[in-house]
């Protein structure tokens, strides 16, 4: 194969892969894993995958007032627990950030097994204070 050939196809290469890799950032809709309520507040875990992931994994949450629009909450803390039979809980790992967004949080992960976790959220912030609680099957 000539160089020239060569570059044609690397060309040819670089603009199939950006097409494939831009039309999966466009149409990728984050799936709603779980929605909770806490006063007049709902609390929405999004994520790209049907389930939180085993290990790290990161995950977008979003609070919404009555009117369905984005809230800002102030900062959030999370915990995460899996009971475990007969022993003590299991502790994971869960770092909540605000981002750009108000009102939408974006989560790191780090859950050491798959199977059902309880996510524990407090917040605080211009619009009081709270608590929620989230039930996953991580996998
Ligand atoms: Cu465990």
């Amino acid at each position: 194969m000539s160089l020239k050939h060569g570059w044609r196809w690397m060309v040819a290469l670089a603009a199939i892969v950006a097409i494939a890799c831009g039309g999966e950032k466009g149409t990728a809709t984050p799936t709603e894993l779980q929605r909770v309520k806490a006063g007049t507040l709902d609390i929405v875990l999004l994520s790209s995958d049907e389930a939180v992931q085993q290990g790290k994994d990161a995950v977008v949450l979003e609070f919404r007032g009555a009117d369905g629009a984005l809230k800002d909450v102030g900062i959030v803390r999370a915990v995460a627990t899996m009971p475990m039979a007969g022993m003590a809980p299991m502790f994971g790992v869960v770092d909540v950030r605000q981002t750009d967004t108000p009102g939408r949080y974006a989560v790191a992960t780090d859950l050491g097994m798959a199977g059902g976790w309880q996510i524990s959220l407090e917040w605080e912030g211009p619009s009081g204070r709270g608590t929620a609680r989230f039930q996953q099957t991580v996998r």
